[in-house]
């Protein structure tokens, strides 16, 4: 992918990027933000129009295709991972992006996810996390919070919730990272970053639903709060938040905690963040951080190299062509032991 923009030397612009398609998500849905910075970051990358494939499963975030002027597949629910991993596979030089909900990705196709990160495909997966079922009018989905009341559980509950990052690490993917819909120039940042990671890239949007879960991430990332109750990791920083940057996160040798900066404490004794460390443990101790005990934590979790999935296979294919030449399907299927009905 070394062409620049339309392949032949012009920059591709926003535009380019939308469709002529009529955008029917509610009014004011975080899905139209999701959508803008993604058209704000695909030009930046240098890579042709024609060379990006989105696929998605059943969902409100899954008409996101239609909404790309770029190949697209709306696949079945769930299932966009798999249909992806084939779509890479057969077309290495393709940049495949999969868009899913939290019960497309988490409940039917939570399966699917799980192997697609632990394969290392090289895949860009956006999760686009409203903690409910949009599209079929506000159900509880695995992200909704214990005791969370909807159309399916009018007493609530009875389930923790599913922490996507959490899932992403124990699969060991190798990129994986978290923003949030209105906070527009992070969003497009991390999805820069998953862009061009190679390997499989899992990114957890916090996306509002202003219809079945208005305000869902209000308490923590909203406007007037996001400072003292989120903390942005950046790889080689200490975790300092706060409105006065005077709080921070230390590891105090058992587990992770809270801490105000001065009698005595200084940035020297914070968590120094680290996404490239091998070992997703700290990682996961930090996806664990939530609201109210600890700042809610978006950027980077993790971010290393692995030979992906989709380079093995085909290096093995070439390595059979290479031995002993290109197959014959015909007589493959008439090699085995064969019986005639009559
Ligand atoms: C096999 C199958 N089971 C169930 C459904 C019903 N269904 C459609 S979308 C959906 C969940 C959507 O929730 P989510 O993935 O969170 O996406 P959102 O609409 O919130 O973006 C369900 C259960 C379906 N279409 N197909
Ligand atoms: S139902 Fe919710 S997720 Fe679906 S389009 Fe409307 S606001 Fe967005």
């Amino acid at each position: 992918m070394t062409l620049e923009g339309n392949g032949q030397g012009v920059k591709l612009t926003k535009k380019d990027f939308v469709s002529d398609q009529e955008v029917r998500w509610c009014p004011g849905c975080g899905d139209y933000a999701i959508l803008a910075q993604m058209q704000k970051v695909l030009p930046e990358l240098g890579i042709p129009r024609e060379k990006f494939v989105f696929v998605s499963g059943i969902g409100c975030s899954s008409r996101f295709p239609y909404y790309m002027n770029t190949y697209g597949f709306h696949g079945i629910h769930g299932r966009a991972p798999a249909i992806a991993t084939g779509i890479k596979v057969c077309n290495p030089d393709l940049s495949v992006w999969v868009v899913t909900g939290d019960g497309d990705g988490l409940s039917i196709g939570g399966n699917h996810l799980l192997h697609v990160m632990r394969r290392n495909v090289d895949i860009k997966i956006v999760l686009f996390n409203n903690r409910i079922y949009g599209l079929t009018k506000g159900q509880y989905s695995p992200t909704s919070e214990f005791g969370k009341k909807t159309k399916s559980s009018p007493m609530g509950t009875v389930e923790a919730p599913v922490n996507p990052i959490c899932l992403a690490l124990a699969a060991e993917a190798t990129f994986v990272a978290r923003s949030v819909d209105r906070h527009t120039d992070h969003l497009a940042y991390v999805l820069e970053r998953a862009a061009r990671h190679k390997g499989v890239a899992f990114v957890e949007v916090f996306q509002n639903c202003n219809i079945f879960n208005d305000g869902a991430f209000e308490p923590f990332a909203g406007r007037p709060v996001k400072d003292d109750r989120m903390v942005v990791l950046e790889h080689g920083k200490p975790l300092i938040f706060g409105k006065n940057h005077d709080k921070g996160i230390r590891w105090n040798g058992t587990t992770l905690e809270v801490v105000t900066l001065g009698n005595g404490i200084t940035e020297s004794d914070l968590l120094v963040h680290d996404e490239k460390r091998p070992d997703p443990a700290l990682a996961f101790l930090l996806a664990r951080m939530d609201y109210p005990e600890y700042p809610v934590p978006v950027g980077v979790f993790r971010a290393v190299e692995k030979p992906t999935y989709d380079e093995l296979v085909n290096a093995q294919i070439e390595t059979a062509i290479a031995e002993r030449g290109r197959g014959d399907l015909e007589k493959l299927l008439r090699s085995g032991d064969l019986w005639v009905i009559e």
